[in-house]
Parts: structure tokens; sequence; C-alpha cells
């Protein structure tokens, strides 16, 4: 466990950049600020290090940046319609930072700031912060902590640990933007990708807020039941693949019960690099960076569109508002406990 200076923020305070591993050569750097994922370095089918990862050298491109690279994302990942919700009958107003509507809680969610180093180990580290009554428009003093453990079996494993002294909102989420030949590997199109998922929440417009329908992948490009290359179908006409430039939206994972399962697996054949992604969550966003134009990052790489996909664990997007999807409210004094893995292996395959 090792940490360096990692540069200021506009405000003048100081981040750090952690560093965890294992005995197998696979190591995770994070800096305090958002509890953000800046690197993952695991080894490919030839025994070289790649770092997966899309992200930045410093703090302030972080800080800047409106991809939410890496990020831990809450209190309330994705996006609330109309920028507000109502608990209990009383009405709380949201920044209204997407079109009119809520993205990942607004800039001052807790993607946006230091956290405490809680404790820290050779292979695990726990961020803490506390969240203010009503610093995102959420009620409630929330205590969260989100530790990243690298385990033996060459897993980053996420757990979020949250409690309110009021009734809130707690759907917290990472946002890495993996590229398994590399962050700086081209494009993501040849990636491999199944999704253990017969259903997905389609939008209704552009601005990526769920119907509210429950729908079928069977016979649309949201297929990913058999693995696909991510590109197979990407430029399909399609209304819900044009609303999001791509793929940008919410699958209604396969669960068979309440805990940590396997719902996706994705491998680079250039690299051989393979990830599961085992999560407790009901819902996954898979977003395939549908950006256009250069997009400064580590080492000076431009990133460009599809350069990445991420795979979201969540609830569903716009839950406290759609009363057909499970609430993402959480009781005062009552825990929000939640689990993802991001397991690296190689294939050959
Ligand atoms: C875009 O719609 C996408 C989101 O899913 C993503 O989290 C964000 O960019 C960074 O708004």
């Amino acid at each position: 466990m090792n940490s360096k200076f990692f540069g200021k923020t506009k405000e003048g305070k100081e981040a750090f950049l952690y560093t965890i591993s294992n005995s197998q050569g696979m190591e995770v750097c994070a800096t305090d600020f958002g509890a953000t994922v800046v690197s993952i370095f695991v080894k490919d089918k030839d025994g070289n290090r790649r770092d997966v990862v899309l992200g930045y050298d410093d703090v302030s491109d972080y800080q800047k940046g409106t991809s939410y690279f890496g990020a831990t994302v809450g209190r309330n990942c994705n996006r609330i319609s109309n920028a507000k919700v109502t608990i209990d009958g009383t009405e709380y107003p949201l920044e209204a930072n997407d079109r009119g509507n809520n993205l990942h809680s607004g800039s001052n969610a807790v993607s946006e700031q230091i956290w405490s180093v809680a404790s820290q180990e050779e292979n695990r580290i726990t961020f803490h912060y506390t969240s203010p009554d009503l610093s995102e428009g959420f009620p409630g003093t929330a205590e969260i902590d989100v530790t990243f453990e690298v385990t033996e079996d060459n897993s980053l494993a996420i757990h979020y640990h949250a409690v309110s002294d009021k009734k809130t909102v707690f759907n917290f989420t990472n946002h890495c933007y993996f590229n398994l030949n590399g962050h700086d590997g081209a494009n993501v199109l040849d990636h491999v990708l199944e999704i253990h998922a017969s259903h997905y929440t389609p939008v209704s417009s552009n601005k990526a807020i769920p119907t509210g329908e429950i729908a079928e992948v069977e016979g649309t490009p949201f297929d990913f039941r058999t693995a696909k290359r991510i590109g197979q179908d990407i430029e399909a006409d399609h209304e819900q693949l044009s609303y999001g430039g791509g793929y940008d939206h919410n699958f209604a994972l396969d669960r068979t019960g309440d805990g940590v399962e396997k719902m996706a697996e994705i491998y680079s054949p250039e690299s051989g690099i393979h990830m599961d992604v085992l999560t407790d969550r009901i819902g996954m966003q898979l977003f395939t960076m549908n950006f256009i134009g250069g997009h400064p990052g580590k080492g000076g790489i431009s990133y460009n569109g599809r350069a990445s996909f991420c795979l979201e664990t969540q609830f569903f997007p716009n839950a406290i508002n759609e009363p057909n999807f499970v609430t993402p409210l959480t009781d005062a004094g009552e825990a929000f406990d939640s689990r993802t893995v991001y397991h690296f292996s190689v294939s050959d395959k």
C-alpha cells in the first residue's frame, strides 16, 4: 500500500493517489477525490501489464472532467427526471444539471469531494465521506464508506456501505471506463460482451429517462444473452440506439437470488484479458462512451468515441420517480450495503 501526491483541486485542497495490490501483480490506484479508480493494472495473455481504465494524471483534470472517469457516483447514480424527488410526501428539489433532469446527483455530489481514508492495507483501502443533509438535495446526513480490495484471484471488489439519519436515496455505482486492450486502446468494438439480462429499460428520448417499461431484449440490438462483439449491432437502425448515440441503457439483470452473482463477462481477443462482473444489484448500465472528438487523458492519450465501455451496477435509472421500478430508498438508520466485483483473468478464446 503506498500513496503519492496527486495535485490540488481548484479550491486548493491536496489530493492523493493510493496504490493497492495482490501478490499476482494486479494493482489498483485510487484517489481520495471522489473515491475514484484511476488505474487497474492486470496482465495480458503474454504476461504484459496493461492499465485497463481511462483516466487522468492529476486531480485537476478529474475535477474539470465531465465523464466521471472511475468515480464513485452517488448518492444517486444515473438520472432523476425533472430534478426532484418526493419522499414521504415531502418534495426535494435537485440540481437540474442535465437538460432539466438530475444526472449523477449534480455538481456537489460525492464524486466531487475529497474523501478521508478510513483504513488502508496492502490490498485494501476504505474511503469515507460524510454527506451533509441536503448537500445534493437529498435528505439526511449520510456516513458513506467505499472499500476497494484487490483479491488474490485478481478481482477488484467494491463494497459500498452507507447510513443516513433520515430516509434517503442511496444508489451508488462506480463509473470505470474500461478498455481491455489498455486505456490507450483504439476502441472497444471488438470486445466480446455477454450480459445476463432478458430485459432492459428503454428511454423516452435522447434525455435518457426510462419510459417505465421493462422490455424484452429478444430481437433487438440489446440482446447480449449470447456473447457478441460490442460493435456487432451498435450502428443498427433502432430508436433506442439513436437516442443514446449507441448503448447508454440500463439492463434488468436476470438474477436468481439476492447475493453477488455473475451478470456479465467481456473479453478482448487482442489482449486475451477477460473481465467478469459480479454484483448484488438488479440493474446495470452499459455505456459505450458515445462521445465524439478527442478527450485528453492519461499520458497525453486522446480518448475518442467508443474508446471504452462502462458497466455501472445500480438500481434502475429514475427508480425513485418510477412506481414500476424497485425503489432506491433506504430508511433512516438502516444500512445500504452493496457489493460489485470486477474479476480479471486471461483467456485465449
Ligand atoms: C452521458 O448518458 C451518459 C451517462 O450515462 C454517463 O454517465 C455520462 O455521460 C458521463 O451523460
